[in-house]
């Protein structure tokens, strides 16, 4: 495989980048950049880096060996000063030297190619990268580290073993069974089901986490929505009147609410109008509440009942000025500030369901889900079979179909299109 090269740290100016080579030629192409021999494995030494016999920068450069690296070739991360001038020197010293501009995601690529990491971990990698709270980085960091993969393992143990009792109790005729066997293999069978239907369940609780969430503001005219979207975002970018329809367009602010990314959206309200322009942002509106994780309605539940009621806190606002007719979930002033901390507790409440508990298995991608997806439909397939006497070969084949699911989720696939999918979400250099 050729040799790659790219910046690893975010484009701009900063005291600091790193840009990083990887394959074979690299001893060769720092030496030539550097005019000296590649200093010893994992020692980070001072050099000078030349273009045409000129010093253009001093940098630490970091060899690991072959083997001993994070793609598992030979690599070298060269700490630059963060000017890109000097970062475009050194990847064009390189690509001169023979190395080749790394794709998004190619030192990860390599890793799991040179079976550094799992499927599973590469995918950490990037949802790690990409996390947007806390408790989404440490998912993320527990799933690099093998969580996933070794809760798995615990499961496709289990299988494995069920899965070898059935192939064994397949030459032995239905009354030679042990008494015990079959509700011994459906009460596994529920477990499973449920375990993996929990797992499922959480990866939308993990997305929330991982890539943040997004809170639109709905109502009629004059409700106080921008009011309300300013408070929330402590900001002025809504135009506050008491003119009815004075939103059309929807505005966006990104706040961070209990260690969750939030973006939330101000919209235009909602009422009977041939006027084009509020018919548009009518239509923007709407488009919003179907897109958004949460909705907050300034409107009673009877009078917004198409609205999902999971999705949605029906809030109370004048509370300062005004009696609440109807049902709500809140009453605030989103003038004056009151209950304010009871609607963002609401918001975090619904957004990472409290009751929910943490499966053992904690998926972060959707290749992962569409797996997890799959292998359920073929465990209630064996459930099913088994309650309908279908014979213990069907049982035993879906199982093995379920087992097949599960490996995909942790280990070698070799199909290019599933490892493009995964590594194209990733950013160059990493
Ligand atoms: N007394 C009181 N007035 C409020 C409160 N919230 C908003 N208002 C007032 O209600 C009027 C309308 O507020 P906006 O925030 O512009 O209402 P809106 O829902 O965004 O209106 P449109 O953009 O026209 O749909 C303004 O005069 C606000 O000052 C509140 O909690 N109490
Ligand atoms: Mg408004």
């Amino acid at each position: 495989m050729h040799t790659i090269v790219a910046c690893s740290t975010p484009p701009g100016q900063s005291g600091i980048a790193i840009v990083r080579l990887s394959g074979s030629t690299v001893k060769k192409i720092i030496q030539k950049i550097s005019q000296k021999n590649v200093p010893p494995a994992k020692t980070p030494t001072l050099v000078s880096l030349y273009d045409n016999k000129k010093v253009f920068d001093q940098a630490i450069i970091t060899y690991y060996k072959k083997g001993h690296s994070y793609t598992g070739e030979d690599l070298i991360e060269i700490s630059c000063h963060g000017n890109p001038v000097i970062i475009n020197k050194i990847i064009d010293l390189s690509l001169q030297a023979g190395a080749k501009i790394a794709e998004a995601g190619e030192f990860t690529k390599r890793s799991f190619l040179n079976g550094k990491i799992s499927i599973d971990q590469a995918e950490s990698v990037s949802s790690l990268i990409h996390a947007k709270s806390d408790l989404g980085v440490r998912l993320s960091a527990n799933n690099l580290h093998g969580k996933l993969g070794r809760s798995l393992r615990k499961i496709k143990n289990e299988l494995i073993k069920i899965i070898a009792a059935l192939e064994f109790n397949l030459d032995i005729s239905e009354e030679d069974l042990m008494p015990q066997f079959i509700p011994d293999l459906i009460d596994f069978i529920v477990e499973l089901e449920k375990q993996i239907k929990q797992s499922i369940e959480y990866f939308e609780t993990t997305k929330i986490l991982t890539q943040g969430a997004s809170v639109v503001i709905v109502g009629p005219p004059n409700a106080g929505k921008s009011t309300l979207f300013n408070k929330l975002s402590k900001s002025n970018k809504a135009i506050v009147t008491n003119i009815p329809g004075t939103t059309r367009d929807v505005l966006e602010n990104h706040i961070n609410l209990s260690g969750i990314s939030l973006v939330i959206k101000d919209t235009a309200g909602i009422r009977k109008t041939t006027n084009r322009v509020e018919l548009e942002g009518l239509a923007r509106a709407k488009k919003e509440i179907k897109n958004s994780d949460i909705t907050i309605c300034l409107g009673s539940k009877e009078e917004n009942k198409k609205l999902k009621k999971s999705k949605t806190i029906f809030v109370f606002n004048k509370i300062d000025k005004n009696k609440p007719i109807g049902n709500y979930d809140l009453n605030i002033s989103a003038l004056k500030g009151t209950n304010m901390k009871d609607l963002t507790s609401l918001i975090s409440e619904k957004l990472i369901n409290s009751n929910q508990q943490q499966p053992e298995v904690i998926i972060t991608s959707k290749r992962q889900k569409n797996h997890l997806e799959t292998a359920l439909k073929l465990i209630k397939n064996a459930h099913k079979n088994l309650i309908n006497s279908l014979g213990l070969e069907v049982v035993a084949s879906d199982l093995y179909l379920v087992l097949k699911n599960l490996d995909s989720i942790t280990t070698i696939t070799e199909k290019d299109e599933i490892l493009n999918s995964v590594f194209s979400q990733f950013c160059v250099g990493k």
